[in-house]
């Protein structure tokens, strides 16, 4: 038996990362008869495998997957809502934004941090481009998150700045990337690692444009230890699956505020005597934070 991590999938055929190097592998049994979703073994799960018999094609054959720690999911095509795995496992996810040019777009950040939260994904921010902002406007345009508690990394990946901190934080560990594109997201991973950025952006890239949407994702080995995905765009994921009764949980600071409202059941949307809408009101919660709550709970948000 060989125990390994799927990198890829590619027909039928899984490529698996082993102690003693690369297999391809397919499924059998139970895992073959009930993958019609194509959901059984994913990129990122770590798998069992045993040696086929001669004449097939792989040498290997998938007999048990591990069980996720977390799963990335999209909605599938057609009309019945329905979840389609993207990746297991994945640690993180590092959502780069630059500080300038293009300017951040703060409330798609909060939706990335939203969908990171409810796939119970560790998110780390990357405030990219400083040297174009200067420093302290980047720090300014993103203190409210590092008042909310979340890791936030500043860098210019042009300049050097910042890439170790981006190393130390993607080394050892599966991280998935998301953000807009032209904010130096390819810059960075091959600031870390030469040639990293152009291999994540081919399937990322050629999604974006439509054209293989049967793509799902891969996992790219770090030199340093641990993976890249290059997963479909996280806005892609959109917030269709999003349990509303979550979405306060969602605001990590509104914790702290969260057993003050009037009314138990709450939404702090409408209620009066609610600690978050006074909280926003008078300044105490972010004005732009607290905005993008309203939106994603009232469902403005959704396309
Ligand atoms: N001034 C400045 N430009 C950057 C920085 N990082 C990336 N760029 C430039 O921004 C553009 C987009 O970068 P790219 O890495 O392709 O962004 P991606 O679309 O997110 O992968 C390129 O012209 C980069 O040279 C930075 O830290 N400072
Ligand atoms: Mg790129
Ligand atoms: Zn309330």
């Amino acid at each position: 038996m060989l125990t390994g991590t799927v990198l890829r999938k590619q027909g039928g055929v899984y490529e698996v990362e082993t102690a003693e190097g690369l297999r391809d592998a397919v499924l059998r049994g139970k895992l073959k008869r009930d993958d019609r979703s194509g959901d059984m073994v994913v990129v990122g799960d770590r798998v069992d495998m045993d040696r086929e018999q001669a004449g097939t094609d792989a040498a290997w054959a998938i007999m048990r997957v591990h069980d996720r720690s977390t799963v990335l999911a999209r909605r599938a095509p057609g009309k019945a809502p329905r979840a389609k795995v993207i990746a297991a496992n994945l640690d993180q996810v590092l959502i780069v934004f630059a500080a300038a040019n293009p300017a951040p777009h703060l409330r798609m950040l909060d939706r990335f941090l939203v969908i990171a939260a409810d796939a119970d994904i560790r998110p780390v921010i990357v405030v990219n481009k400083t040297d174009v902002s200067g420093e302290d406007e980047a720090r300014r345009t993103f203190a409210p998150y590092v008042a909310a508690g979340y890791d936030v990394l500043f860098t210019a990946a042009k300049r050097g700045v910042g890439v170790e901190d981006v190393r130390g934080a993607i080394c050892g560990c599966t991280s998935a990337l998301a953000g807009p594109s032209g904010v130096g997201k390819s810059s960075l991973l091959n600031a870390v690692q030469p040639g990293l950025g152009l291999r994540v952006a081919e399937i990322s890239e050629a999604v974006n444009k439509g054209r293989h949407t049967t793509v799902t994702a891969q996992l790219i080995p770090l030199e340093c230890g641990g993976y890249v995905a290059d997963t479909p765009g996280l806005r892609e994921l959109g917030l269709w699956e999003i349990d509303r009764d979550q979405l306060q949980f969602y605001f990590p600071e509104f914790e702290a505020l969260l057993g003050g409202c009037r009314y138990p059941t709450c939404t702090h949307v409408h209620e009066p005597g609610c600690a978050i809408q006074d909280a926003a009101a008078a300044g105490k919660l972010d004005a732009g934070r607290y905005e993008s709550y309203r939106r994603m709970m009232t469902g403005e948000d959704e396309e």
